[in-house]
């Protein structure tokens, strides 16, 4: 079994688990006499992993059809329609690459609402990147919080990694500045920035926000290359409205899925990949460096309905 897929079974546990429970549920009835209330609790099953509207209402016209032609006789030709339409739907549209700078170090700004999953996915994404061999350089952003710089500079020793640090209270757009000036001279490949946590209804700070990109770009005119906005997977259906929103006032280049783990509504990945077409580019399952990949429709599809 590929590590990859053993990922998405490990952050879709909880989602996986109360979704079987109602297909098997259906099963215990009379499989010949499915009624309106049989596809009803089918559909509450689908609404509760915030799969999205349309998908779920895509799957159950699917699963009518197919159980009105005799062609349902165990849960498994259930849970392969759902594989194969929610495969179908991520991969629907194929989504942009990465920007990786064509000379010097690629710039990563990582933005997000507070307590989202930023610095921990900084963390994560060093030391995923260090693993495959390139120089990675933090620059710690959050100036804003008592032990916002510290919390990444902790991460930066653990992971034998350079981090360039800013004072608490300080400029954050001055910090971001010195951390990409200094990766540049260093010659690292890729430097990861983190910022403090915001609401986007904040206009001071999402004006800040717009003043450290400003400011990135004056020392380093391509960069920085991507905005990545992390989104508590756990919140369901709140984290599409908040990366939505976030969206609209900032230009998010892709999302770093985070606190899949920790959440009975995996489903909200499709929902969000679908409504919004960002790519998602990574996705977060814990609390440790290695507990992050990038996101595989393949396997999450799988680690989903199996
Ligand atoms: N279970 C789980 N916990 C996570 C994950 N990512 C982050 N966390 C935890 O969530 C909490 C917040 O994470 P941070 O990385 O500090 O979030 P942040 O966006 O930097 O927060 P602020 O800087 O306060 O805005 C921490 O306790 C993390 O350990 C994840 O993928 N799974
Ligand atoms: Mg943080």
């Amino acid at each position: 079994m590929s590590s990859i897929l053993q990922f998405f079974q490990r952050g879709l546990q909880k989602t996986k688990t109360s979704l079987l429970r109602s297909i098997q549920g259906l099963f215990n009835k009379d499989l010949g006499k499915w009624t309106d209330e049989t596809y009803e609790e089918l559909e509450a099953a689908l609404i509760r992993t915030d799969l999205g509207f349309e998908i779920t209402h895509g799957l159950l016209a699917e699963i009518r059809d197919r159980y009105e032609r005799g062609l349902i006789a165990t849960q498994e030709d259930i849970l392969a329609i759902g594989r194969q339409t929610v495969y179908a739907k991520l991969t629907q549209k194929p989504d942009p690459p990465i920007r990786w700078a064509e000379e010097g170090p690629t710039v990563i700004l990582m933005v997000g609402v507070n307590g989202s999953g930023k610095t921990t996915s900084i963390a994560k994404l060093a030391n995923y990147y260090m693993q495959q061999g390139k120089k990675v350089l933090l620059g710690a952003g959050d100036t804003f919080r008592a032990a916002g710089v510290e919390q990444l500079c902790i991460w930066a020793e653990r992971l034998g990694c350079p981090v360039v640090g800013g004072k608490q209270g300080g400029d954050a757009a001055a910090v971001a500045f010195d951390a990409v000036r200094s990766g540049r001279q260093k010659g690292v490949d890729l430097i990861l920035i983190d910022t403090a946590g915001r609401q986007h209804t904040r206009v001071d700070l999402m004006g800040e926000l717009e003043k450290v990109k400003r400011v990135i770009s004056k020392e380093y005119p391509q960069a920085p290359h991507e905005i990545w906005l992390t989104v508590d997977s756990s919140i369901g259906t709140n984290a599409l409205v908040q990366a939505r929103e976030f969206g609209r006032l900032f230009p998010i280049s892709g999302l770093i899925l985070t606190k899949l783990d920790g959440t009975g509504k995996g489903g909200v990945v499709v929902a969000i990949k679908d409504e919004l077409g960002y790519p998602v580019r990574f996705v977060g399952i814990g609390e440790q460096k290695d507990d992050i990949q990038p996101f595989d429709p393949e396997a999450f599809s799988h680690a989903l309905f199996e």
